[in-house]
């Protein structure tokens, strides 16, 4: 490792912030039931406990993002006490997701129903979102549509298309200056014939059909087996299009895995092309980096963190790619020595520079460890114990 390389990993880790999901927090499982942890968090006072724990030892996740359902039950009311929740934890709201897809109403659809009464019942949410954002201090509103069909002939899909650009264009013009509409897209599931934002062309035209505040969310697990994610990454940066993302990792379909748990490679690809940007622009590119993943096994909290602990090594990674070098090969076309240059930086570890960033940053060079000596997971165990049975998310 070159003294310029653990500048590199250095300066990327002091950028890098990591939003965690609260239902992340909550029971969850799979539509054939769910298996309780006895440390799962119920409120979401409890959620924000225990994103804070985690940000605490890795010290990279100031924010939390949230479910208007899940986590404000009574919509715009419960913004602030949330905000304030967050703020003596040493936290923050993040991104807040509208639920336009549990209730009864939204089995056909919600922006995209045949009824004008649920498309604005849906709207009306949406713009509450958008109020409990702005109540909350949070920048960015990330909705996701179910909207779609289960059978051939079953859905005008052009019309719904003209009903999401105008729903969207409405809830647009809500957002104040700083707030943003990130678009989020999905192949299938729950519809499975067709879902009316099924990818990342479609999330674009309709973020520009909606305003320049709009732009696109790449989930990483809402893509079909061999699609190339780290191109469509590259496309929306080039197009100054891409929000955020939602990391996770898959094997089958959405399965919500551990970040690089299946194809470490495949994550390093895509935080390549960030870091390439950055190193072509000379600046950080304004790019949410949320965490969307559904722990139905493994503890919660030590999850996020090991998940955390992932991103930051692969980030660290793809910033000792040697970008001049990399676009002299390219240039060249010297195909054996372009790929080295992402080899090279791929295979190193480089776990020693991230500990000794932690050090020098007064954290723990471990996080997991640190957060298992704690003690902090025995105690909210005991805390819990009878509470965690009641409630769940759908995530
Ligand atoms: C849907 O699969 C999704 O990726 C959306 O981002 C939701 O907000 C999240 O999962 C939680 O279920
Ligand atoms: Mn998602």
């Amino acid at each position: 490792m070159t003294p310029k390389q653990e500048e590199a990993i250095f300066k990327k880790l002091d950028e890098l912030r990591i939003e965690l999901p609260s239902w992340a927090f909550a029971n969850t499982g799979t539509r054939f039931g769910k298996f309780i942890d006895a440390s799962a968090a119920t409120t979401i006072e409890e959620k924000l406990a225990d994103a804070a724990e985690v940000n605490r030892f890795t010290g990279c996740c100031p924010s939390v993002a949230v479910h208007v359902l899940w986590d404000f039950p009574n919509g715009v009311e419960s913004a602030a006490p949330a905000a304030q929740a967050a703020e003596k934890l040493g936290v923050r709201i993040g991104s807040v997701s509208p639920n336009v897809f549990q209730d009864q109403e939204y089995k056909y659809g919600s922006l995209a129903n045949p009824s004008a009464d649920i498309r604005k019942k849906a709207l009306d949410h949406i713009l509450d979102s958008i109020a409990i954002a702005k109540a909350a201090g949070s920048r960015d509103i990330t909705p996701w549509f179910t909207d779609g069909s289960n059978y051939p002939g079953t859905a005008h899909m052009r019309q719904h298309k003209r009903w999401f650009e105008a729903g969207l264009r409405t809830a647009h013009e809500a957002l104040s200056p700083d707030q943003r509409l990130l678009i989020e897209y999905k192949p299938f599931e729950p519809a499975v014939y067709h879902t009316d934002i099924a990818d990342w062309g479609m999330a674009l035209v309709l973020a520009k059909a909606a305003g320049n505040q709009a732009k696109v969310l790449v989930d990483t697990g809402h893509h079909y087996q061999t699609q190339n994610i780290e191109q469509i990454v590259a496309w929306l940066l080039d197009e100054n299009m891409l929000g955020g993302f939602h990391l996770n990792d898959r094997r089958f379909a959405d399965d919500d895995l551990t970040l690089g748990s299946i194809d470490p490679y495949q994550v390093f690809r895509i935080f390549h092309e960030i870091c390439f940007f950055e190193w072509e622009q000379g600046r950080p590119a304004d790019v949410a980096i949320m965490v969307d993943q559904s722990h139905n096994l493994k503890p919660k909290a030590e999850e996020m963190l090991q998940t955390v602990m992932m991103a930051q090594n692969i980030f660290a990674k793809a910033a000792i790619v040697d970008h001049a070098r990399l676009t002299r090969e390219q240039a060249a076309c010297n195909l054996i020595d372009a790929e080295e240059c992402m080899q090279d930086a791929f295979q190193t570890d480089v776990r020693p520079v991230v500990e000794e960033w932690r050090r020098m940053r007064g954290l723990a060079a471990n996080p997991l460890k640190a957060f298992r000596e704690s003690g902090y997971l025995s105690r909210v165990i005991a805390e819990r114990a009878g509470r965690a049975q009641a409630v769940s998310s759908y995530a």
